[in-house]
């Protein structure tokens, strides 16, 4: 298995530009979400018990803004001996190149067999087709895709899904409420201090996704779900402003 890489991005005072999932930020991905995302091994871990639930033989699962592959390696291990067809997308090459090159990694990740029920891509979610799915993954990705786009792709996502087929959809939230608003941020803050970020690589890297990471509210994703056609959904998970909601696309119409 290959060594993680700290996260040093932001150490050092710099000229900010809008953040990019860059050489730079692949090699340093997991150890910068875990230390960023309170409750992400949590999330992960819980996407590969929910595919395990949802996914019926024979169907496609993705994982939309797959990064570096961990909740398709979660969702893989959960699902070994299953029949499916796992999609991981994104369209960073250095997150594709990275994610191919962890699963030959030595002891590798996951059995051949299950290996050669994955297709790794470097596409945008936002074209490429789907289609036969019993679970989709957007797993704090939806956040960074534009919010004129965010309708459209739900709606992709929800007419893909078999009839009982889920969306796991996690996202970092606005409240409504200015003072819980300011409270959750607050103590987000306080988790990155305590995983070791600065209040320089705080605020720098805050400024760096100002207008690249664009928040909503949990009522805002609802009302986005519903419409897009899926029968239920709400929250399964929270911590401060990170949220993870499940939808549920109707049994039969
Ligand atoms: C995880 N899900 O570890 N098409 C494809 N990929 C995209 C697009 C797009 N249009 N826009 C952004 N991405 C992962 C973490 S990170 C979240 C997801 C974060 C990709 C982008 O390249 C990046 O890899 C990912 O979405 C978002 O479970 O960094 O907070």
């Amino acid at each position: 298995m290959r060594e993680t890489r700290k996260d040093k991005i932001y150490a050092n005072t710099q000229t900010i530009s809008d953040f990019v999932f860059d050489e730079k930020v692949a090699a340093v991905f997991t150890d910068m979400i875990n230390r960023s995302v309170p409750g992400y091994a949590t999330i992960i871990s819980m996407i590969g018990m929910l595919a395990q639930r949802y996914c019926t033989a024979g169907s496609n699962i993705y994982d939309l803004g797959c990064s570096l592959g961990a909740a398709t390696l979660a969702m893989a291990q959960h699902l070994e001996d299953q029949d499916f067809t796992l999609y991981a997308i994104d369209n960073s090459p250095a997150m594709i190149s990275q994610f191919n090159a962890a699963l030959n990694a030595v002891p590798p990740p996951l059995p051949a067999a299950t290996n050669e029920r994955l297709h790794i891509l470097c596409d945008d979610i936002i074209t490429m087709p789907m289609q036969n799915a019993s679970v989709v993954v957007l797993n704090f990705t939806l956040q960074f895709i534009a919010p004129e786009q965010r309708d459209a792709l739900l709606e992709k996502i929800c007419s893909s899904l078999n009839p009982g087929g889920i969306l796991v959809l996690s996202e970092k939230i606005l409240f409504p409420q200015a003072e819980l608003n300011d409270l959750f941020i607050d103590m987000y803050h306080q988790f990155k201090q305590v995983q070791g970020y600065s209040q320089l690589e705080i605020s720098q890297k805050r400024a760096a996704l100002e207008k690249v990471l664009l928040p909503e509210t949990i009522d805002a994703h609802k009302r986005r779900l519903l419409k897009a056609g899926f029968e239920s959904c709400d929250v399964w998970f929270q911590c401060f402003n990170f949220a993870s909601l499940v939808a549920v696309k109707k049994i039969s119409a």
